[in-house]
């Protein structure tokens, strides 16, 4: 179905976590997220979600980066002509203007919730999903100690979590994952993700973890590299799957091609989006290269996105697609999103997102917005 954006509302709230979220790059109190409001010229409309962090630690982008490449070049690509799918705006925002790909990914996948909602389809139906649920995995951030971490992997387990995400950084590895291996056993699903903060001087602690019988190791190396963690997949036995050095369907053939790593984790707002997103789970269901939904600590509206995402036939391993709950006091959704005792979220059937975005609820957490028109 055609459409034709009328209006795009930028809104950034300020939603506080229930815990804060420490990775190797930095940690995360409160996020600051940039919703996206889109409304055709039919009056139907929809939210969706940039992922960008408040600071440039994960990606060079940033919500200021991206509201910014949305105001100054991407809004004006789109605003007031029509498309005859997300596909076709994925194209005309991707002529000539380089990255920026979390700021293009928010633009695009709301057209895909826009064309859901205007069809009066799930967004898992638009996309090709085939799950009616996905499994889900939790991802635990650095702790104090190895015993705090060990306490919050044993309640994920016993909560129904399918796999156990420690994230590490040098200090704090091989005794945190040691400590998660030794309480939950051999046959838990254990991972562990560096966020980049490796080197190749690191391969003794590499190969450490190496022998803890991880499912993967996510990024151990730079957030760009592909070459490196070639050399490392040849030393180690545990599959490394990429996050931060996957951003386009090139750099995933390139993956395949330099064997870089075995599993990429997608994360459509890294890729630029649902067009990406899918070409990328097709090439690696093509060469039995499993893939999972990462997670973004977004909000409802985005979580929306992620587990219709999930849902195609291709995400053969749990996301990082956490309950409600997990993240917050309150959601800025109705019904909020939640897990059943044996980890599984189910994909909503309704049209469009599947869950209502809650005005007032956003209205409460607003820090600023603005609304860009043809
Ligand atoms: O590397 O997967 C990551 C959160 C922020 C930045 C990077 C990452 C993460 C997560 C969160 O692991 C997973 C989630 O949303 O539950
Ligand atoms: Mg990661």
């Amino acid at each position: 179905m055609s459409f034709s954006i009328e209006s795009i509302e930028l809104r950034l709230i300020r939603l506080p976590l229930r815990e804060p979220f420490r990775i190797s790059s930095g940690v995360e109190v409160e996020r600051r997220i940039l919703l996206l409001g889109l409304t055709d010229v039919s009056g139907a409309s929809v939210w969706a979600e940039c992922v960008a962090g408040a600071a440039p630690n994960y990606s060079p982008e940033t919500v200021e980066t991206a509201w910014m490449a949305i105001e100054a070049w991407l809004a004006p690509r789109v605003l007031g002509r029509e498309f005859e799918s997300p596909g076709d705006l994925d194209r005309e925002i991707n002529r000539n203007i380089r990255g920026h790909n979390m700021a293009k990914a928010a633009l695009e996948m709301g057209s895909w919730g826009l064309v859901a909602t205007m069809e009066g389809v799930s967004l898992s139906a638009l996309l090709g999903g085939t799950r009616d649920q996905v499994e889900t995995g939790i991802s635990l951030g650095i702790q104090e100690s190895p015993e705090l971490l060990v306490e919050k992997a044993r309640a994920a387990l016993a909560g129904g979590y399918r796999k156990i995400k420690v994230k590490i950084q040098p200090g704090a590895d091989t005794d945190y994952v040691g400590a998660v291996r030794a309480a939950l056993g051999e046959d838990i699903a254990i991972m562990a993700d560096a966020n980049s903060a490796y080197t190749l001087a690191d391969i003794e602690v590499l190969q450490q973890l190496d022998r803890m019988g991880l499912l993967m190791l996510e990024q151990p190396l730079a957030w760009d590299d592909l070459t490196r963690h070639a050399q490392l997949q040849r030393l180690i036995e545990t599959p490394i799957c990429l996050d931060e050095s996957i951003t386009s369907l090139d750099r995933a053939e390139d993956m395949l091609s330099l064997e870089s790593g075995r599993i990429i984790n997608i994360k459509p707002g890294r890729v630029g989006g649902f067009t990406t997103s899918i070409a990328i789970h097709d090439l690696c269901r093509g060469a039995g290269v499993p893939v999972w939904c990462g997670g973004m600590l977004e909000s409802g509206v985005g979580r929306s996105y992620n587990v219709a995402l999930a849902s195609l036939p291709g995400f053969t391993l749990p996301g990082d697609l956490s309950p409600s709950a997990r993240y917050w006091e309150e959601d800025v959704v109705e019904p909020e999103w939640t897990m059943d005792d044996g980890g599984l979220v189910t994909v909503p059937t309704t049209s469009g997102l599947g869950v209502e975005v809650r005005q007032d609820r956003l209205d409460e957490l607003t820090e600023r917005q603005q609304v860009l028109s043809a």
